[in-house]
């Protein structure tokens, strides 16, 4: 009987873990790209997307229909919501100009002084997939990558999406090697050859036919990969673990 009540309390402690780890990951971000088909990098940075409320406007015709002035509340984390919050403070992005013209959700017109020409639009993509649905229906996870990519044509398929992976850390001065991807509309990846891999301004050079390249990091340092005609990948931070330490130390 008291290995019975000891089980029940080892199944209750285990699943009140669970339901911590769930809630804390709820808090956890999503990260947010915007960028532009001139391979401008609008907005990369990790956000706490949760219930959001977004604006609507009469001015937002890009879809046609017959849009009104209003807002709507966005419950969770959506990729909308999080479009919303990643633009606090990044005063060409904001207001966002969305229409509320279809029942099926809510469109992105333009996103501050983004706003498309001709055949230009806004598209969504998450985790290197082409989304379904639109930003406000589309639910993101922890740790979903989001990106609004201003397209410039759609009648033309949209490019492959580069990602550069990379330690977060290297415990001293050394060479690292960091792959890069390239994402197809379906989330399909392959290994973007020939794509520039930049550290800070700098080129450091050319991934291999396997996507790869060794870098030199001497200290904290921000990657970005380019190719001509794809969507430039995230921006990946290495943190050098000594400095990183030694810094500490002298602060402390
Ligand atoms: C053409 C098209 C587009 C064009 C529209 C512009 C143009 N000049 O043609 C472009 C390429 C811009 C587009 C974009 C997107 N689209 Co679209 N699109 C269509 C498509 C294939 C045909 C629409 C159409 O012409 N209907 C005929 C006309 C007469 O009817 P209409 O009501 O006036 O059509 C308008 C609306 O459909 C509107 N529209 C089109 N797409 C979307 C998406 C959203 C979120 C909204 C609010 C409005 C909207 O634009 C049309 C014409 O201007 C439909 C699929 C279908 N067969 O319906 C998908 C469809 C409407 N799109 C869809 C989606 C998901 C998107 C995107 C979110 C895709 C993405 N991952 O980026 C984006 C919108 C992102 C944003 N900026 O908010 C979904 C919507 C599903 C849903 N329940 O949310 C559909 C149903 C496709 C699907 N998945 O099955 N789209």
């Amino acid at each position: 009987m008291n290995r019975f009540i000891a089980a029940l309390v080892a199944a209750f402690v285990l699943v009140a873990a669970g339901q911590a780890e769930a809630s804390t990951d709820r808090k956890a971000p999503v990260e947010v790209r915007v960028v532009n088909w001139k391979g401008e990098i609008l907005v990369d940075r990790p956000v706490v997307a949760q219930t959001t409320s977004v604006p609507t406007s009469s001015k937002a015709l890009c879809f046609g229909g017959t849009p009104s002035d209003g807002s709507k509340i966005l419950a969770g984390t959506t990729a909308l919501g999080a479009l919303q919050r990643a633009t606090v403070g990044v005063a060409e992005l904001r207001p966002l100009l969305l229409t509320n013209a279809f029942d099926f959700g809510l469109g992105v017109c333009a996103v501050g002084r983004y706003a498309p020409e001709g055949e230009e639009w806004w598209a969504l993509k998450v985790n290197g997939s082409l989304a379904t649905t639109g930003g406000d229906s589309t639910f993101l996870e922890a740790g979903d990558r989001v990106l609004w990519y201003l397209d410039q044509s759609y009648s033309a398929p949209l490019p492959d999406e580069l990602r550069l992976i990379a330690p977060a850390t290297v415990r001293r001065a050394s060479l690292t090697t960091v792959r890069v991807l390239a994402y197809d509309g379906e989330g399909k990846a392959r290994p973007a050859s020939g794509a520039k891999v930049f550290v800070g301004p700098v080129l450091a050079g050319v991934t291999d036919s396997s996507g790869r390249i060794t870098v030199r990091v001497t200290s904290t340092v921000r990657l970005v990969a380019r190719s001509a005609g794809l969507i430039p990948s995230n921006r990946s931070v290495i943190e050098l673990g000594n400095q990183t330490r030694q810094q500490a130390a002298r602060q402390g």
